[in-house]
């Protein structure tokens, strides 16, 4: 009776963790939905060595089964006493050879693919300028924001990644602080970006699998930095690269701050040039403020990486940062008023660079 009550739980267990195993796989920021080149290279891998993996273990539970029923005692006899066998050459050549071609059918692909996926050479050819002939973004990993920088074409954005689809982009990863790691799950990755010297990977966003996802996907920190760690999320806008190219120029053609038009932006430029502009940068090329860029910062999608892009939630971070993102570096090193705090958020919210 008892056992079988212990069946049923679990067996409500299983069908539990079934509906949790069915949420996995996000298109957007799912490993199991590559969206690309390298996504669909490592993806290979992984179901690789799970299949090898897989037939391993059901030829043993196969051999098991077969020994376990073969020979019961009940078969047998009480008095049955089993042969002592002292070592067989066979068995022994052939549970050392076959686990040896297994590793080789792994191996092999594992190290080609390590070694390709690895190839950034491209990124030191340069021009007669100096100037990289692909697109390469340096990537700075902070507590808890991400910075991207753009050399060749000389701006800087936050939070948000914009990429150009069907084409490798290189990714220079570096962190200003502690050690973070750069992981988009559909697309590939991870790396880490660490305080000294310079990790260099690229990725290919495939652009019909981002117009599944209406070109956006998920980026993650995956190396545990700190209190607000899981909330160090970052988005990845893959665009056509005609839209890309366009985000570009209207990126560089806001060379001046643009121009607050309502009375109350007005009020809020003053007050963030006096509180705020110590640690935020409202130009193209604001690189290494202490805090991320937000020349573009009403075209985003999220507030923080994570919050809803809405007037309420920007008022509630300028407001309370540390309650949103416990540990994060803005909070506590400005005061402003509940009135200072609308105008900012109306002068906030008309920084756009989307025409
Ligand atoms: C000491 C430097 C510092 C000061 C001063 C500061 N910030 Fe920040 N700010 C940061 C940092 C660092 C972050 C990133 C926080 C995070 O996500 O972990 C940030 C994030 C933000 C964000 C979210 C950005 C995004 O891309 O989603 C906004 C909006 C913002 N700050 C507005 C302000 C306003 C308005 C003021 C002035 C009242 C201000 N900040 C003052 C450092 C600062
Ligand atoms: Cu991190």
């Amino acid at each position: 009776m008892k056992t079988r009550l212990k069946n049923t739980k679990m067996f409500g267990l299983l069908v539990a963790l079934l509906f949790v195993l069915a949420g996995c796989g996000q298109p957007r920021l799912s490993v199991l939905h590559p969206a690309g080149e390298v996504a669909d290279k490592q993806f290979f891998l992984l179901m690789l060595s799970i299949g090898i993996m897989l037939l391993v273990i059901v030829v043993v539970v196969l051999i098991f089964l077969f020994a376990m029923i073969k020979f019961r005692r009940k078969k047998l006899g009480e008095d049955f006493e089993p042969k002592d066998v002292e070592g067989n050459h066979k068995l022994e050549l052939v549970w050392t050879i076959i686990p040896v071609i297994l590793l080789i059918i792994l191996a092999i692909p594992t190290v080609m693919l390590t070694f390709s996926l690895g190839d950034t050479k491209a990124i030191d050819k340069v021009d007669e300028k100096g100037k990289s002939k692909e697109l390469v973004i340096d990537v700075t990993a902070n507590l808890y924001w991400w910075e991207f920088s753009y050399p060749n074409e000389k701006i800087v954005t936050s939070q948000e990644l914009v990429v150009p689809t069907d084409k490798k982009v290189y990714f220079r990863l570096h962190s200003a602080d502690v050690k973070h790691s750069f992981w988009v799950p559909a697309v590939g990755g991870k790396m880490d970006t660490n305080v000294e010297g310079i990790n260099k990977f690229y990725l290919k966003f495939d652009d019909k699998k981002a117009k599944d996802v209406k070109n956006l996907f998920y980026g993650k920190c995956a190396e545990l930095c700190g209190p607000s760690h899981a909330l160090m999320d970052f988005k990845v806008k893959a665009l056509p690269k005609d839209d890309f190219d366009k985000w570009v120029k209207d990126m560089k053609s806001v060379d001046k701050p643009v121009a607050a038009t309502s009375s109350q932006a007005k009020e809020g430029e003053k007050v963030f040039n006096k509180s705020c502009a110590g640690c935020h940068a409202v130009t193209p090329t604001g690189e290494g403020a202490k805090g991320p860029n937000l020349t573009n910062f009403g075209d985003r999608e999220l507030i923080a990486g994570y919050l809803n892009h809405d007037e309420k939630n920007l008022k509630k971070w300028i407001k309370d940062p540390e309650s949103i993102k416990p540990g994060n570096k803005m909070a506590g090193k400005y005061k402003v008023s509940d009135e200072d705090i609308d105008a900012l958020s109306a002068y906030l919210m008309e920084r756009k660079v989307d025409k």
